[in-house]
């Protein structure tokens, strides 16, 4: 290899080497993330004072709120979809678009509001939300800032990557992919927008209940080592706890919810290519179905938000743990099975298979927000608060007592994160639960990437430290040391914005520390939710037990065994300044930097499309058959272009429409677009500019019988000699075929 100071021009073969062996070698970087919710303190927590009860008598709202949705999608086709990690998995089309939607409540006087965006994406990147507040400074000025916005990703890993400026997630993105980062910054800033444009006095109610059938925790043993007194306070291993905030305006009209739960959302497993938002957005989706009756997919103004909260160890995938070449469970320590390893131990949803997996994770989610929607009936009233912190976690002291005092550590990866989990698993023999590191690899990582500093294994012990990412800085560091801290408060709600997939027990002793931390100070009966992913992405944070044993989400908090201690100290002070009126004495803390990333990328270039001799874009390949009944799929095949250009050429461009024929006036009726569940839209890509798109119906059984037809929409490119490329919308149309009753 080359020196650092010499032969700079094979750098970027030095990149690839490392980036191919860490996606190969490592499957791993499972960018998995958690949700979070919050549950069994409940018994405990609801038998307090929620809120004063005194709804205004003049029926005016305690609030202003505002409420807004805007498409994030983004490019559907050849980008890396975030969240597994898996180098082979890229967009291939759509299955369901992605949504940003905000929340905004103000004072009555406006003078303090706080916003909570819920993004159907992986994670939020601190890059993401770095363009996002330049965005809203430039528009509003100080109204929307960091200490007030709350960006949080639901965490489905269906959506694309490449809005990443840490070397990490850059690498495991195949680049800086402006298109995907570009829509999910217009898409969380214009649903902010709508919003802000809607607000009207209105009230706000909490709920809680309790969804079953739902989780799995995917790590049992870490879970196992928290002390048993305190696990025998939680009938369960997840939270299994929903926390719903519903607001209705002051004149009866239903504006929406949010809803925090903690689940994985990966029902959707690592060999899918369709765009998607998982369980919690197919939640979304059949809430917003539901309110805005009659409107189609991401129409109507009823906006609801399944978000994310203390989701690190809580998979969906409920049959659990088994070695899909023998049959066996492989629940054990190290999810490896007795032939193949760890690479065979997978869990499956409870579906026929994912797509029927997420509907039905989806729906036990759904159904349970709308029972307590429903029933909501204690108010939320009282002042608005936030505070925010930019800290740097390499470098926090935790008091853990009068004696002792701890410190985090600079980020580094253990060998337990290239193992993956039973959700997702990685490559090669790395297993869970590896305290001591494999000379092969070691040796691979010290030739490549350079070994860890002693300072920093002493740090991470146990941990066996794979890539020492605190210690790389080439081309730019490869994970952030500035992370944000946040906090808000609407009355007696709090909610606690967190960098990263807190494990259950980690999220039960953060909301514990907030709920006391106020109490302490006079704020008693606080409602405490923890949403996940925000701000800027880190990883997981486990307990300092937990971290004990190395399992995938242990291997992968990356500040060290102390990092959930120091989380809890820091969201302590903030809940502290918040209850003391005294958050403008918050030292704000080392700003994040924003790199200058190079516009080099893996992503194949967008050719010119062509389409077959004698067929022109939109022609129909394949036809549907003339007839078909409910529950059949009707499928149509067309000479397709690129799917990215539409991406680059409309910032919300729809794929697809099913159309009904409509006799009396003689006209074709919408019924579903590409938001659609009932719709997929696959994109193949052929030789020589070639492509086809194959649109599908799964015909729902409530379909009334008559005649339909099946509409396709894109761009194609052409890029004539010497001058920019042009983009051409065209459409196809299948021949009209009929429903039948059964
Ligand atoms: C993903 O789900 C499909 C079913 O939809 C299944 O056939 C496949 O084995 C699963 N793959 C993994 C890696 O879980
Ligand atoms: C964060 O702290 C570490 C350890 O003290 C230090 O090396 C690093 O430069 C700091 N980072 C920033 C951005 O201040
Ligand atoms: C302080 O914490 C350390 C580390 O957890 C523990 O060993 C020690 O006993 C504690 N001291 C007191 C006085 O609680
Ligand atoms: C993992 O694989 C490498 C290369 O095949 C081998 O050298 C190493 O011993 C293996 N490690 C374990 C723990 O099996
Ligand atoms: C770590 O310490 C050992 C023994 O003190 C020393 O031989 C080794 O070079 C050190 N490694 C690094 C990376 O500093
Ligand atoms: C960013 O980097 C590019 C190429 O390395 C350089 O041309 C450009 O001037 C830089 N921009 C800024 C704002 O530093
Ligand atoms: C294209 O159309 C022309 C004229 O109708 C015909 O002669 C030719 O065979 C067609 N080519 C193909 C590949 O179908
Ligand atoms: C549609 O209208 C035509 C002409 O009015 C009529 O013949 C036909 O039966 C109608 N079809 C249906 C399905 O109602
Ligand atoms: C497109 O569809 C045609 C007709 O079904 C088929 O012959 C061709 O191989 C397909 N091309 C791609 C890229 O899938
Ligand atoms: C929104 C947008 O940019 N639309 C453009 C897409 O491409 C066609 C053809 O180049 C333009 O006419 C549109 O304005």
């Amino acid at each position: 290899m080359c020196g650092r100071s010499k032969c700079s021009l094979s750098r970027l073969e030095v990149v690839l080497i490392i980036f191919l062996t860490l996606m190969t070698a490592v499957t791993l970087v499972l960018l998995v993330l958690h949700f979070l919710p919050r549950e069994e303190a409940s018994a405990e927590d609801s038998s307090r004072p929620t809120s004063t009860q005194n709804p205004s008598t003049d029926g005016s709202g305690n609030y202003l709120i505002g409420v807004g949705r805007a498409d994030c999608t983004g490019p559907v086709a050849e980008i890396p979809l975030m969240g597994y990690a898996n180098p082979d998995q890229v967009g291939g089309g759509l299955l369901t678009r992605l949504y940003s939607r905000a929340f905004i409540v103000a004072e009555p006087d406006n003078s303090k509001r706080v916003v909570f965006v819920s993004a159907d994406i992986g994670m939020v990147s601190q890059r993401l939300r770095l363009e996002v507040l330049k965005e809203l400074k430039s528009k509003y000025g100080e109204l929307y800032q960091q200490d007030n916005v709350i960006l949080s990703g639901t965490h489905t890993h269906s959506g694309p990557a490449g809005y990443f400026q840490y070397t990490l997630f850059w690498l495991t993105s195949k680049g800086l992919i402006k298109p995907s980062l570009q829509a999910i910054v217009k898409g969380i800033v214009k649903s902010i927008d709508i919003a802000h444009q809607n607000m009207k006095k209105g009230r706000l109610f909490i709920n809680r209940g309790t969804v079953e059938n739902s989780q799995i925790n995917r790590s049992p043993y870490s879970y196992l080592q928290n002390p048993a007194s305190e696990r025998s306070r939680y009938s369960s291993n997840t939270d299994k706890e929903m926390v719903i905030l519903k607001m209705v305006a002051a004149n009866g009209q239903e504006l929406g919810l949010i809803s925090w739960f903690a689940i994985h959302p990966v029902s959707m497993n690592n060999t899918n290519h369709l765009v998607n938002s998982d369980n919690v957005g197919y939640a979304s989706y059949l809430f917003e179905q539901e309110k805005n009756k009659g409107m189609l997919p991401g129409e109507g103004s009823f906006v609801a938000a399944f978000a994310s909260s203390n989701l690190g160890d809580v998979s969906p995938n409920t049959k659990g743990p088994f070695c899909i070449n023998t049959g066996d469970s492989c629940d054990n320590p190290q999810s490896t099975c007795p032939v193949g390893g760890a690479k065979m131990c997978m869990a499956m949803g409870p579906g026929t298979d994912m797509f029927d997996s997420t509907r039905i994770i989806g729906q036990n989610i759904y159904l349970k927000a709308k029972e307590m929607y429903a029933t909501a009936s204690q108010e939320i009233t009282g002042p608005l608060s936030s505070a925010h912190q930019w800290v740097n976690m390499s470098d926090v002291s935790v008091e853990l007592n009068a004696t002792h005092t701890v410190k985090t550590c600079k980020p580094a990866l253990g060998h337990s994160f290239a193992a993956g989990t039973i959700d997702g698993v990685g490559a090669f023999n790395f297993t869970q639960g590896a305290v001591e590191g494999d000379p092969f690899w070691d040796s691979i990582r010290d030739q490549l990437l350079g070994e860890p500093s002693n300072e920093t294994q002493a740090c991470h012990e146990p941990k066996p430290i794979l890539f020492s990412t605190g210690e790389m800085t080439w081309p730019h560091p490869w994970h952030p040391d500035v992370v944000d801290v946040q906090l808000a408060t609407i009355g007696s709600l709090a909610i606690v914005a967190v960098p990263g997939e807190l494990t259950t027990m980690s999220g039960r002793r953060l909301r514990e520390a907030v709920r006391s931390e106020f109490e302490s100070q006079g704020t008693s009966g606080m409602n405490v939710v923890i949403a996940g992913l925000c701000n800027v992405y880190t990883h997981y944070i486990a307990t300092y037990e937990e971290y004990q044993v190395q399992r995938y989400e242990a291997a992968s908090t990356i500040y060290g065994p102390h990092t959930l201690s120091a989380y809890i100290q820091l969201y302590r002070g903030l809940a502290r300044a918040i209850a003391t009126n005294t958050v403008q004495d918050l030292p704000s803390g080392p700003e994040p930097p924003l790199f200058n990333i190079t516009s080099l990328t893996l992503v194949p270039a967008v050719s010119a499309d062509k389409a077959p001799t004698n067929k022109t874009f939109g022609d129909v390949l394949q036809e549907v058959r003339q007839q078909y009944r409910v529950g059949e799929v009707a499928e149509v095949t067309f000479v397709s272009a690129n799917p990215r250009n539409s991406a680059e050429n409309v910032t919300e461009h729809n794929f697809l429409t099913v159309e009904r024929y409509i006799n009396i006036s003689g006209s074709w009726h919408v019924v579903h677009n590409d938001a659609s569940w009932e719709t997929r839209f696959y994109w193949t890509k052929g030789s020589g500019g070639r492509s086809n798109a194959t649109v599908e119906w799964h015909i729902p059984s409530a379909t009334e019988p008559g005649t339909y037809r099946i509409r396709y929409f894109g761009h194609y490119k052409t890029t004539p000699l010497f001058k920019p490329a042009v983009f051409y919308p065209f459409e196809g149309t299948s021949s009209a075929f009929e429903i039948i009753s059964l």
